[in-house]
């Protein structure tokens, strides 16, 4: 792999340290007036520095920046997606006003959430254009906050990859709420657009077929997968977090589709409450959080049985419960 897949992944590392450090000093705080901005945009103006100067508030006219108008934009569309569908405001659900900034740093090539606030890179012009420009990959970041404030899964190993498949989960349902589509239009890809034109990549990840995202010269060959018997136990990636992650992401995927409609309908509630009841927590495995979601699944719909058995399904199919 060259130069690019190399400087993707040391950022990633270098992020995962900050995000470390950063959640253990998390302050749950009081909570926000009601009344209060839900959201400023910062640009860190191409540096590291956090949050930066601001770029635009509530209130504000459009800003004429891309990076700041969609941070603007999709966040806004996130924050109503959680609050309707899952009564949650802000990652916290306490309304806490989120701070995210673009323009950080110079070409580079990812997004993360901090333990604090959301960044976004301008990508390098060659492979990646602007973080800010899917929706999903904001919504997959605001995720984390959200997981971070519920079950803490562990960064490492198979919370981890937990960890990211939430991200993922709730970035599919807020880009199909977006765009209207039920879980059997919707084409359960994430971060599409992400790409500058020429490279051979359809988005980052696919939740429907995990692994077959991208297969460029300069990326490599997604490494995503999509069942128990291709667990990948490697050491990279904290344990793979990104790449097992496909594991879940595709029992969610089977899930939705299974049960018809829209994801946000039956499926992401069953996924929310899993990840915000007490069985689930910062070790919890694979197994431990497909359990919780078929039990979630009996609470809500104790008159159908069938959506508890099409969870199950789903999480057998892909090989992580019998
Ligand atoms: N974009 C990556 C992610 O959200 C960055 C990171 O936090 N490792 O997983
Ligand atoms: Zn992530």
């Amino acid at each position: 792999d060259d130069d690019h897949h190399a400087a993707l992944c040391r950022s990633t590392l270098q992020i995962d340290d900050r995000v470390r450090q950063r959640r253990r000093l998390v302050d749950h705080g009081p909570a926000a007036d009601a009344d209060d901005a839900r959201r400023t945009v910062y640009t860190a103006a191409n540096t590291e520095d956090l949050p930066g100067t601001v770029a635009r508030k509530e209130d504000d006219p459009p800003a004429g920046d891309a990076a700041v108008d969609e941070a603007w934009a999709s966040s806004g569309q996130i924050w109503d997606l959680f609050a309707d569908v899952c009564q949650r405001q802000s990652v916290d659900g306490r309304d806490t006003p989120i701070k995210i900034t673009v323009h950080y740093g110079r070409d580079y090539d990812n997004a993360f959430w901090d333990g604090q606030q959301l960044v976004f890179g301008d990508g390098d012009g060659v492979i990646f254009t602007r973080f800010t420009k899917p929706m999903d990959v904001m919504a997959h970041e605001f995720t984390h906050g959200v997981t971070q404030y519920t079950a803490a899964l562990t960064y490492q190993g198979q919370s981890g990859a937990l960890n990211e498949s939430i991200s993922d989960a709730f970035a599919a349902i807020c880009k199909q709420w977006v765009n209207g589509q039920t879980a059997e239009q919707a084409d359960w890809l994430i971060g599409e657009g992400l790409f500058m034109p020429g490279v051979q990549a359809k988005a980052l990840r696919s939740m429907k077929d995990p692994g077959t995202a991208y297969d460029d010269p300069r990326l490599g060959k997604d490494p995503q997968v999509g069942s128990m018997a291709d667990y990948d136990n490697t050491t990279d990636d904290n344990g793979g977090v990104h790449i097992n992650s496909g594991i879940p992401n595709r029992a969610f995927y089977l899930t939705a589709t299974a049960l018809g409609g829209h994801s946000w309908d039956q499926a992401g509630p069953v996924w929310y409450r899993a990840l915000t009841g007490s069985e689930v927590g910062a070790d919890t495995d694979f197994a431990g959080f497909a359990n919780a979601t078929v039990e979630a699944a009996r609470q809500l719909y104790p008159d159908h049985a069938d959506v508890a058995d099409k969870v199950r399904q789903a999480w057998a199919t892909v090989g992580v419960l019998d």
